[in-house]
């Protein structure tokens, strides 16, 4: 449901098809924010409770709205008065609104919907706001914050200024753009829904969500169709499911506004790291997350322009700059209608001059035309994949099929949900040859950090079963590690008579307010001073970035990189980790290249706390791939047995 996410509201439109004219989702949402439109105009409580009640009732309703409605059992419901089932009875059968709730939508002000996006600032608080200080919208109210008007108010404080002030910030991120896992939910989601309507015959999702960048401003999405299809098309594309807003429409662009009412099941985050939680807004951020938005632009296009679009919209802006260039070294014009020569279509513009273009069947063909091989999605970054295009040397880069198990996870020995057996045991459904236990270290008491004792005891354990495995054939096994947090100097936690039992160390900051609060050279002597102490395998979360989140500490991570390089030339094995969280992504695409120039294994880890979380090696996956990643470059590609080797070569 739509309760805020800090767009302005709008009633949806009637669905094009006919009755029901609305969606039970749509009806709720509506019921609910008419409530929250009501209390912050003032309006009775009693009148305000029975629209918010009206919408739980319908949205757990369990028999099929539609029918109840046009069965007229609508007023039957608990909490469904007269006023309110015939205000709905008539949206659904005759496709209006009630003119009183029109109204209300019309002559709301439009910064204080807005403001309802603001996290625990609701309604009542925000008409006292107005009322009090005559705030209108964000801006007015952050300043008035700055000037620490707020505070002074009856039922406010200093406490719940600043409340507001980080709010506000968090929202802002959170509009600004999304995190890809998020991004590519919703963009799967509608790609799915368009892929079933009659006579589609291509669809892709386009833009950043497909180049795999770590945040996605809007969603692009290019459906191939015949021209005379197109008009029926956009039609059902319009009356989809998960569709909050529709901010333009015509046969050959539509401009969406998408919330959660797009996933069949409830939308869920799963269980986060306590830490990353934190950095990006706590359950504030989860409550956003559940009522937010994004926006989609899909574009309608006859098939034999379907590559051509594709390749446009798909981008970046930087390798189309390029590839338009290569086209004109050609006596080419490359657009999103087509590969036309120049000489045939003189001042002809658009559709008109692509009935010139040279034929293509799919991305492929278009490269090919411009003597290149083909260039993957990720790589479109004009980073360097144009040139060793033209030599030949793109990488082969690395797919999810050849990762055989990851290092970074966490059991409920530390801050994870699940017991060392399960996660094992989710390892071996996932088909993986090995994992990696490395819970958190004393010192991180937040997470429940082990002592020594319960650290050598799983390692105990951990012998037992993999001694277990070998006798039954089994070559599945456990290396044994522990995600030690940097101290003073670089010192690592427990003292080596622990370290030296273990198979690996992970070494990562968690003090971020302390690195946060020191210059570059002071961070980067340390984490050199960490990879230099004997038992450090790799780092983790090389920066502490949270993606919308925090930028990472200041440091030279070109400088930590080359000493890593430097020691693994000498026969000393050092390897960086790729955290493949969607929240961190950290290693950055753009420095894994660099790690690779610099001969530094990158381990692609998913830091899981729970059975779900080792899933996220994909989107570590996707990150490599745009780091010109090839397999050979990730560790977790290797066999157990290189593995152990690897992990052996210490100073
Ligand atoms: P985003 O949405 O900010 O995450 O990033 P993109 O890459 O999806 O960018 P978007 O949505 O503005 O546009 C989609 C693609 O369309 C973009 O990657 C390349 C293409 N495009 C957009 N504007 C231009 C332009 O001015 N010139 C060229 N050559 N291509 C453009
Ligand atoms: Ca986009
Ligand atoms: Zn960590």
């Amino acid at each position: 449901m739509n309760m805020g996410g800090g767009g302005v509201w709008k009633l949806p439109r009637p669905r094009a098809k006919g009755i029901p004219f609305f969606s039970r989702n749509q009806i709720a949402t509506t019921l609910h924010q008419v409530g929250v439109l009501l209390e912050l105009r003032g309006a009775n409580p009693f009148r305000t409770r029975s629209y918010f009640n009206g919408s739980r009732t319908i949205s757990t309703l369990t028999e099929d709205f539609g029918e109840v409605v046009i069965s007229g059992r609508l007023m039957d419901l608990k909490g469904i008065g007269k006023g309110l089932g015939s205000g709905i009875t008539n949206a659904v059968l005759e496709g209006e609104w009630p003119e009183d709730w029109v109204e209300l939508f019309e002559t709301t002000p439009a910064g204080l919907i807005v403001m309802l996006g603001i996290p625990n600032l609701g309604p009542k608080r925000i008409k006292l706001l107005n009322e009090e200080l005559g705030i209108t919208n964000i801006i007015e109210l952050q300043e008035s914050c700055e000037a620490g008007e707020i505070e002074d108010l009856s039922g406010f404080g200093k406490k719940s200024q600043q409340k507001i002030l980080d709010g506000i910030q968090l929202l802002k991120r959170f509009n600004a753009r999304r995190r890809l896992d998020i991004g590519l939910l919703y963009g799967n989601a509608l790609k799915e829904l368009i892929s079933n309507i009659p006579k589609v015959e291509q669809i892709e999702l386009a833009g950043s969500a497909r180049r795999k960048k770590e945040s996605i401003g809007d969603l692009d999405l290019v459906v191939g169709a015949k021209p005379e299809d197109h008009e029926e098309i956009s039609n059902s594309i319009l009356s989809l499911p998960g569709i909050a807003d529709i901010k333009g429409a015509g046969d050959s662009k539509i401009s969406l506004i998408l919330d959660t009412s797009i996933f069949e099941n409830e939308f869920n985050l799963g269980n986060l790291d306590g830490g990353v939680l934190d950095a990006i807004g706590g359950e504030d951020y989860e409550k956003m997350e559940a009522t937010g938005t994004i926006d989609a632009q899909v574009r309608i296009v006859p098939p034999n322009m379907f590559p051509f679009t594709l390749a446009y919209f798909t981008g970046s802006k930087e390798h189309n700059i390029r590839m338009r260039q290569r086209a004109l070294d050609r006596g080419l014009k490359l657009n999103e209608f087509g590969l036309i020569p120049i000489a045939k279509i003189d001042d002809l513009k658009g559709i008109e001059a692509a009935q010139y273009s040279v034929k293509a069947d799919n991305e492929e063909d278009i490269y090919k035309k411009l003597d290149l091989p083909y260039i993957v999605p990720e790589l479109r970054e004009d980073l360097g994949e144009i040139e060793a295009g033209e030599e030949n040397k793109l990488p082969e880069l690395i797919t999810i099929d050849s990762i055989k198990g990851a290092f970074h996870n966490h059991t409920n020995l530390s801050d994870g949900e699940a017991t060392l057996e399960q996660m094992a045991d989710e390892a071996q459904r996932l088909n993986w040859k090995y994992l990696g236990i490395s819970d958190h270290s004393e010192s991180l008491k937040i997470a429940n950090g082990a002592n020594a004792n319960d650290l050598l005891n799983q390692g105990d354990i951990i012998k037992k079963y993999n001694l277990t495995w070998k006798e039954k054939g089994n070559d599945f096994r456990l290396f044994h590690g522990v995600e030690s947090d940097i101290l003073e100097n670089g010192k690592l936690d427990y003292n080596d008579d622990v370290l030296k039992e273990l198979d690996y160390v992970v070494a990562s900051v968690h003090a971020m307010t302390k690195w946060n609060n020191r210059d570059e050279s002071e961070n980067t002597e340390d984490l050199i001073k960490t990879i230099e102490n004997k038992y450090t395998t790799m780092l983790g979360h090389p920066t502490g970035r949270i993606i919308q989140g925090r930028n990472g500490y200041e440091v030279d991570m070109h400088a930590v990189i080359r000493t890593m390089g430097e020691m693994n030339e000498n026969g000393i094995f050092k390897a960086i980790e790729l955290n493949a969280s969607p929240y961190r992504l950290d290693l950055d695409w753009r420095l894994c290249k660099f790690a690779k120039m610099c001969g530094v294994p990158v381990s692609i880890n998913p830091d899981a706390h729970d059975l779900m979380g080792l899933r996220d090696v994909r989107f570590g996956t996707y990150i490599a791939r745009k780091g010109w990643l090839e397999k050979s470059d990730v560790l977790n590609t290797k066999s157990s047995e290189e593995v152990a080797t690897l992990f052996s070569k210490r100073m």
